[in-house]
C-alpha cells in the first residue's frame, strides 16, 4: 500500500505563555492554514511505501531529512527517482539533501521498513531552520498494529494501553528575531530561553489539545492513565541540546531507541530508568507503570490530611490536593483550601532536570514541563492517549 502526504513549509507565529507572540517557520498539512509546532504528526505502516510532497512557501531552500528511514528516493523533473544526495554549490556544501526552492514543490518515496518513533526535520541550514521550528515526529505502526497495541510488533513485550508523544526542543528568541527582520545572527551568540515541550512552555503543555487560543501549539504535553494501564510515551528530542526528562512516580522501561527495538532475537535488553539524558535528535520508546503505593479500589484506610505546608496550595484551581490519598475518594478539603482535584485524580510531574529548561525566560515555572494524570479506575475515555495526526 502507498500513504501520501503532503507538507507545506511556511512562515507563522507561536505564544508563550506570558503571551509573548514569537515568529517561526513549520510545516502544516493544508495549504490553506499557517504552520504548526511540531509539525504534524505523520503515522506510517511497516512495509507501506510513503511519499511526502513538500511545498515550499519560505523564502530559502526547504528540504526533509527522514533520520531513520532507508533508501530515501526524490522524483526529477522527468518523473523518474533517484537517491537523494547532498548538494553542493561548488565545494561550498548547501544542503544534506535535495531541496525545494521557494514557492516549488520536491516529492520524496521511501519505504517504512521498521515500526518506532522517528523525527522529520529539514536538511537545509538545519542549525538556523530545524531551530526555527521546520520538525515533526514520525509514528510507525507494526504490520500487526490491527490485532494487538504494540510498539515493535506481537510477543516484543511492547503491549500499551494509551501512548503519548513528547517532542522537546529549545528556542533563542534573538534568533527568531533576526529571521523575522532579515538581520544576520551569530550562531555563536546562541542562548535560549524558551524550553518546548510538543512546542508549548508549561503550564501551556498542560492544556488540552487543538485549543484556538494556541492556534499554532495543537499537541497537549498532558499524560493521562489509570492505574495498572501500561503507557507508551515516545520521547523525541528535535533541539540542539540534551535534556534530562523524566517522570516521577516511578522508573521506566526503555523498549526502543531511535526507531529500533532493544532485543536482541529472545534476548529481552529493555531497563529501567528514572531519567532518560535525551540526546539531540534521537528518540525513546517507552512503557510507563503505576500500580500504587498499596492501592487498591474502596481501599478503606482512612485519609489522614497531610500537613497545610506539604498542600500545593495556590490560586483557585490550582491546589493539587484531592482531599484523599485514595484515587477516586474526596474528603472534606482543608480549611483555605478553595478547589480540589476533580475527579480525585493524582498528578505527578514530568519534567527535565536541567533547571534552567524549566522556566520562560529565568521565570519559574514553565518551560520543558508537564504532568502525568492518573485517573480512578473507569473514568478515563477510551480516545485519551491515542496519538493522531
Ligand atoms: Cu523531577
Amino acid at each position: 500500500m502507498t500513504q501520501t502526504f503532503d507538507l507545506w513549509a511556511d512562515s507563522g507565529y507561536f505564544m508563550t505563555p506570558k503571551g509573548h507572540n514569537i515568529y517561526f517557520w513549520g510545516f502544516n498539512d493544508s495549504a490553506d492554514v499557517s504552520p504548526q509546532l511540531p509539525g504534524p504528526t505523520l503515522i506510517f505502516s511497516e512495509t507501506n511505501e510513503i511519499i511526502i510532497n513538500l511545498h515550499n512557501n519560505l523564502p530559502e531552500n526547504v528540504s526533509l531529512l527522514f533520520p531513520g528511514q532507508e533508501n530515501v528516493q526524490y522524483k526529477k523533473p522527468d518523473d523518474t527517482w533517484e537517491s537523494v544526495q547532498p548538494q553542493f554549490s561548488g565545494i561550498d556544501l548547501i544542503s544534506l539533501t535535495n531541496y525545494a526552492p521557494p514557492g516549488a514543490t520536491i516529492t520524496y518515496r521511501f519505504t517504512a521498513t521498521n515500526p518506532g518513533t522517528f523525527l522529520y526535520e529539514s536538511g537545509t541550514n538545519p542549525q538556523k531552520q530545524v531551530h526555527m521550528g521546520l520538525y515533526g515526529s514520525i509514528v510507525v505502526r507494526p504490520h500487526d498494529f490491527n490485532t494487538v497495541k504494540t510498539a515493535y510488533g506481537q510477543n516484543t513485550g511492547t503491549d500499551f494501553d494509551r501512548e503519548y508523544l513528547i517532542t522537546v526542543a529549545e528556542i533563542d528568541p534573538v534568533l527568531h528575531k533576526s529571521v523575522e527582520k532579515g538581520e544576520p545572527y551569530n550562531i555563536k551568540d546562541y542562548k535560549p530561553r524558551y524550553w518546548v515541550l510538543n512546542g508549548r512552555c508549561a503550564p501551556d503543555t498542560m492544556l488540552k489539545n487543538g485549543l484556538s487560543s494556541l492556534p499554532s501549539q495543537p499537541y497537549s504535553g498532558m499524560i493521562m492513565m489509570e492505574p495498572g494501564e501500561k503507557v507508551l510515551v515516545r520521547y523525541i528530542d528535535a533541539g540542539i541540546e540534551n535534556h534530562p526528562l523524566h517522570l516521577h512516580a516511578n522508573h521506566t522501561r526503555l523498549v526502543g531507541l531511535d526507531g529500533r527495538i532493544l532485543r536482541n532475537g529472545s534476548t529481552d535488553l529493555s531497563y529501567k530508568r528514572f531519567t532518560i539524558l535525551m540526546g539531540s535528535g534521537q528518540t525513546y520508546d517507552m512503557i510507563f507503570e503505576w500500580d500504587g503505593l498499596g492501592y487498591t479500589p474502596g481501599n478503606p484506610i482512612p485519609t489522614l490530611l497531610p500537613s497545610i505546608r506539604n498542600l500545593g496550595i495556590g490560586e483557585p484551581g490550582w491546589t493539587m490536593w484531592s482531599g484523599s490519598p485514595y484515587l477516586g475518594e474526596k474528603k472534606d478539603i482543608p480549611v483555605g483550601v478553595v478547589s480540589y482535584n476533580e475527579m480525585g485524580e493524582y498528578h505527578f510531574m514530568l519534567h527535565s532536570h536541567e533547571e534552567p529548561q524549566i522556566t520562560n525566560w529565568g521565570e519559574f515555572p514553565g518551560g520543558m514541563m508537564s504532568m502525568l494524570m492518573i485517573h480512578p479506575p473507569g473514568t478515563l475515555s477510551p480516545d485519551t492517549g491515542v496519538i493522531r495526526r
